[in-house]
């Protein structure tokens, strides 16, 4: 399964999803926005009123952050 994790430094809602992904042993790539330019750009990019990392891609479609995260492993059986 493809999962992507966008997130930055300091950021305790991508430290819970990432651990999230870890417990059940669910490999992902993250991809840093640490970069305060590079993170509006993303937001700006993704739309529909997207302001927080982290942001969750499972299958190339987007999922949200931490709590739709896990609204997905309930769903998912996880
Ligand atoms: N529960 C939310 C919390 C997300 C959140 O508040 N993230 C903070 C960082 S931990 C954020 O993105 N702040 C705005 C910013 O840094 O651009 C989620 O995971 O969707």
């Amino acid at each position: 399964m493809k999962i992507e994790i966008y997130t930055k430094d300091n950021c305790i809602w991508c430290d819970r999803a990432k651990n999230l992904l870890n417990s059940v042993d669910l490999t992902y790539t993250e991809i840093d926005l640490s970069d305060d330019n590079e993170r509006q750009k993303f937001y700006k990019k993704v739309g529909e009123g997207v302001s927080t990392v982290p942001q969750i891609y499972i299958e190339e479609k987007r999922i949200g952050g931490y709590p739709q995260l896990v609204t997905w492993f309930e769903e998912n059986g996880y």
